[in-house]
């Protein structure tokens, strides 16, 4: 388990979720409840942050304070924006662990406590659907084929070892979240996983992966595009060629040395 004294903040993106958003709350109350929720909607036409604000304060109403929080955006501003202003709220108040989850019941508030487990010995505990016992429920064979080709392409154009680099259900310690250029992250959608990722495993993190079932939503429409894949694809294109010249100026670096000492 992670130390019981870590103040742990799960943070949910939104944009129409308002069929979804009340049964993942009352899930996250029930498998981990001594954690603090903070909704980042992006002005969702459906009245989802309306809703949320309405369900924080019967909370409040029904137990004295609530832990749900919500962060009003003003539109669609992405998911990678809507994750780092996240991700700041919780370090300003001084979280020790941040989560990301989706809102659409494919991450499993039950699977949260074996993730929040694996913490002692890690920075970042990835969910992970491609490890073995992962598994993905409900899935056309067009999203296992792009997921899975994804990561394939994502673990030899990098170089490392993840199996799920673009899973979005992941526990991060706040050190590590405060010890990254966060303001240098541009990736928008779900490219913005890989992003993190990548710069976790530079900067010498400690990332591990514990197996999730990842469950296709019932409710509500995915924001998954086109133009999001391309994104990835075009960044984990160029990083990987970043990567590979470094490696060779490396290389080249350590045989010039090696000839001169010789
Ligand atoms: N705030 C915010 N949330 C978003 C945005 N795009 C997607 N989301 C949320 O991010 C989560 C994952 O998106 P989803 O549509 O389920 O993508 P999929 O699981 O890849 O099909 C859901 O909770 C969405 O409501 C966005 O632009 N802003
Ligand atoms: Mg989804």
């Amino acid at each position: 388990m992670s130390q019981t004294t870590d103040r742990v903040l799960v943070v949910v993106p939104t944009y129409n979720e308002r069929e979804s958003i009340p049964g993942a709350l009352a899930r996250l109350r029930e498998h981990v409840p001594d954690s603090d929720v903070l909704v980042v909607d992006d002005g969702s036409p459906d009245g989802t942050g309306a809703l949320v604000e309405e369900i924080a304060a019967a909370e409040a109403a029904d137990r004295g304070r609530t832990a749900v929080h919500v962060m009003h955006r003003a539109g669609k501003l992405g998911l990678g924006t809507a994750y780092m202003a996240g991700f700041a709220w919780g370090l300003e108040r001084g979280y020790d662990v941040i989560v990301e989850m989706d809102a659409d019941g494919s991450h499993r508030a039950q699977d949260l406590p074996l993730l929040l487990a694996a913490l002692p010995g890690a920075d970042l505990v990835l969910g992970s659907r491609w490890v073995p016992g992962g598994s993905v429920v409900n899935w056309p064979a067009n999203r296992l084929f792009l997921s899975r080709g994804a990561n394939l392409y994502t673990r030899l154009a990098l170089g490392f070892p993840i199996k799920d680099a673009t899973g979005g259900f992941r526990a991060y310690r706040a050190d590590l979240l405060r010890s990254m250029a966060l303001d240098e992250v541009a990736s928008q959608g779900y490219c913005f996983q890989v992003d993190m990722t990548w710069r976790a495993v530079r900067s010498g993190a400690r990332v591990v992966e514990v197996p999730i079932t990842f469950v296709e939503r019932e409710l509500g429409r995915s924001k998954m595009s086109q133009t999001i894949v391309v994104e990835a694809l075009l960044r984990v294109t160029w990083w990987g060629m970043q990567e590979r010249s470094r490696r060779l100026a490396g290389a080249f670096r350590g045989g010039r040395g090696a000839t001169h000492e010789a």
